[in-house]
């Protein structure tokens, strides 16, 4: 009996009313132009199928759709389902951004606000009808609330928009749970949602409704699986429970329980143990064993609903990096029992219109971070909770996830303290919660992304309560950055040299990067022709932050002076900064226990920190992050001075290795092609060792040194370094300075 019947087509449609204060909902009828529409979407999707506005992503033509924040939305489509007598009906909304109403052949089942949060509407016995329609209102982004300021704070506001125009002080982003991004960021659009961006279905049950399966499970096969469910009575049924092996062949076993269900909202717990538990590793230190778990509920002998959802065995804790400070937070992830350096990167929105992803557009991307040898993606703060194929995915290819709450960047200001702000964090992060609790990739909890724990204690403190009481298996953290961890923005940011990295003594690093554009036929994709060459305001539109870009591109060549030399220089800027400092973080471990650079991908056609650019080709970077980030590394460690020909370089020779295994093998170097290098090298399990010395004489010209490490006869790992590398450009101390002041104000 239990049915689902997927929204998710384009037999919807959209129009536009007049934009009218969250609430008032009767002006259907005022809707002069119907265009057809799809779900999961956003209305600025199916405006430019409709081509009533030009692409958003090309030149500077977002500005030219800016008026659709300025009305509301209708989103309307018929629905035809056959409903069984006695039967329960529910709507079921994974995602609607922001504000909305649902209405069912006009009567209004409920409204929302927040854009994370799942909606489930019943629809009552006397408007179950086959033939229906089905209205979602979403109000535009010109209805969002504002925040409120205090006289003081309006003072405060004032000035600092003199000071820093760029960053004003209580934006009104910071009251609403929107992705944080859409509102303009320094590598994203100011494109606000608008629309229903996640999946949407019709379920029918019986008198009982499943509304949520929570397992919680231990290494040694022991399972918890509690039970929220919606009953239209109170009775005695039974149920089902069977498990298998989701991508590994085993037994399904099966389990049965007999349960009570209240009338109304109840929960139930069942528990139970398998036999021949296999553990979820992440990628590098084994398989990513998830089970599959299908839950009936029985009543008699017919199905009131089912359910079906994945887990994993793990354990998940965070120890305190050996050699800290003591009262250093602890930083070191040990996964089932075995602290994990991590390799990881920075995950930011795929898409500024995330309505139309789907699991191949994660798949593809996460397929591109599994080869680069990422071992964990931060889920960054000022962009989504994203769909579940994400998760799924990152289970299946054993990638763990820090998952950000959706609050970013107020290091000076402070999100809303008020109740009502507060219980809108409750509902939508609870929601966040229990959605991702599930999935064994699933390492951390965060409170979000660059604001001062301290003046945000108010929502710091509800979402340690929330995930304490929603979860309580993972750690959480009260923000990125925060103590024992930096955002290391004196380069970049504070125009400080690449090797100003090798100073950070942090013992975690959350970001750091470099921005690079994209190949030049990519940024002639965006950029209009006539723009491409100098860069200019449709560059600094796409992200670009030119003073930058030039005082890093000139550090590898002081004379770019075309498109190609410059996007060529910028890019292998890039590619050297993040080897200067993934190399330092690396070398440092167990005293440093991991490291994510800034930043993965990007949600636009952009010019920016990402080592993959939005049309997926991967930037010089990418590729040197895969070698860097191998679990096996050769890493050269010598002074990062200029240099003359005829001079030598010394330094040490530094075997990292990340596996649970000893490594041992041919080490080969190279210079120009010359072989100035072979020995035999070994470390032990999960462990750096210096290995030795290696001296060579710079040469005219080209000087690049590069590592083979054999084993067995095969290559497998390999490193390079350009010996000429060295960023001596100008120190702003005064920018340096501010970017530790900011960095200190965060944490
Ligand atoms: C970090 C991030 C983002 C920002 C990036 C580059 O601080 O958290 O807010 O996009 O720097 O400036």
């Amino acid at each position: 009996m239990p049915k689902t019947f997927s929204l998710n087509d384009d037999r919807w449609r959209v129009g536009a009313v007049s934009q009218k204060p969250f609430g008032a909902q009767d002006d259907l009828g005022e809707v002069s132009e119907w265009l057809p529409a799809a779900v999961p979407g956003d209305v600025r999707l199916d405006l430019l199928r409709a081509g009533k506005i030009p692409h958003p992503y090309f030149g500077m033509n977002n500005r030219a759709s800016q008026w659709v924040d300025t009305r509301d939305w209708w989103f309307v489509r018929d629905v035809e389902i056959e409903i069984e007598k006695d039967a329960r009906v529910f709507l079921v909304f994974e995602g609607i951004d922001y504000q909305s109403a649902v209405l069912w052949n006009g009567v209004e089942l409920g409204r929302h606000i927040g854009m994370f949060a799942r909606q489930i509407y019943e629809i009552p016995r006397e408007l179950q009808n086959g033939r229906a329609q089905l209205a979602v209102r979403v109000w535009g982004a010109g209805a969002l609330p504002n925040c409120s300021v205090s006289r003081a704070e309006r003072v405060l506001q004032e000035f600092g928009a003199r000071l820093l125009p760029s960053q004003p002080l209580y934006p009104d982003r910071l009251a609403t749970l929107k992705c944080q991004m859409s509102f303009g960021w320094d590598f994203a659009p100011r494109l606000r949602g608008c629309g229903i961006w996640d999946d949407a279905s019709i379920v029918q049950t019986r008198e009982g409704f499943i509304r949520d399966v929570w397992v919680k499970a231990v290494p040694d096969g022991r399972v918890n699986v509690m039970l929220s469910l919606d009953s239209s009575q109170s009775f005695n049924a039974s149920a089902r429970v069977r498990v298998r092996g989701k991508n590994f062949d085993g037994e399904t076993q099966e389990f049965h329980f007999n349960l009570h269900l209240a009338a109304g909202l109840s929960q139930t717990q069942i528990s139970f143990q398998l036999r021949q538990a296999r553990l979820w590793n992440p990628w590098d230190r084994g398989e990513p064993n998830l089970y599959e778990l299908e839950l009936s509920l029985v009543y008699k002998s017919g199905e009131l609903d089912s359910a079906v959802t994945t887990f994993g065995l793990r354990s998940i804790e965070l120890a305190p990096n050996p050699g800290a400070p003591r009262e250093e937070p602890p930083w070191t992830f040990v996964v089932n029992g075995h602290p994990e350096f991590i390799r990881g990167a920075n995950w930011v929105p795929a898409d500024a219109l995330p309505g139309r992803l789907g699991r191949e557009d994660y798949g593809a991307l996460l397929q591109f971070a599994r080869a680069a040898n990422i071992n964990l993606l931060r889920v960054w703060g000022g962009g989504l909770r994203e769909k579940r194929a994400f998760y799924d995915l990152c289970d299946e290819n054993g990638i763990l996830v820090w998952q950000d709450f959706p609050f970013s960047v107020a290091p000076l200001d402070h999100f809303p303290r008020d109740a009502e702000f507060l219980a809108l964090v409750r509902a939508e992060c609870g929601d966040i919660i229990r959605a991702l609790r599930n999935h064994p990739s699933l390492a951390l909890w965060c409170g979000g992304n660059e604001f001062n724990p301290r003046a945000n204690r108010h929502l710091v403190n509800t979402l340690r309560a929330l995930v304490a009481e929603q979860d309580g298996t993972r750690p959480f953290k009260p923000g990125s950055p925060s103590r024992g961890e930096r955002h290391n923005w004196r380069v970049w940011h504070g125009f400080a040299n690449t090797r100003d990295y090798r100073k950070d003594d942090a013992g975690f690093f959350g970001e750091f990067g470099l921005q690079a554009p994209p190949d030049s036929a990519v940024l002639a994709r965006f950029i209009p022709q006539e723009q491409l060459w100098q860069p200019g305001e449709a560059w600094v539109y796409h992200n670009a932050e030119l003073e930058k870009l030039w005082r890093y591109a000139r550090a590898l060549n002081p004379a770019a002076d075309s498109l190609e030399e410059f996007v060529h220089a910028s890019q292998l800027a890039q590619l050297r900064g993040l080897q200067v400092m993934i190399e330092h973080a690396r070398r440092h471990k167990p005293r440093v226990s991991g490291c994510a650079f800034w930043q993965f991908n990007e949600p636009w056609p952009s010019i920016c920190w990402s080592v993959l650019d939005y049309s997926r080709r991967p930037k010089p970077a990418y590729f040197k992050i895969k070698e860097l980030y191998n679990p096996v590394l050769i890493s050269f460690d010598y002074p990062l001075v200029p240099r003359a020909p005829g001079e030598r370089v010394s330094g040490k020779l530094v075997l990292i290795n990340d596996e649970l295994r000893a490594v041992h093998g041919e080490l080969r170097a190279e210079l120009n092609g010359v072989p100035v290098l072979s020995m035999h090298i070994q470390a032990g399990p999960n462990s750096v060792a210096n290995v030795g010395n290696l001296q060579v004489k710079m040469t005219e010209g080209i000087n690049s040194l590069k590592f083979f490490l054999e084993a067995q006869g095969k290559l497998i790992s390999t490193n390079e370094y350009d010996l000429n590398y060295c960023d001596v450009g100008e120190i702003s101390w005064r920018k340096a300075r501010a970017a530790d002041i900011g960095a200190r104000l965060m944490s």
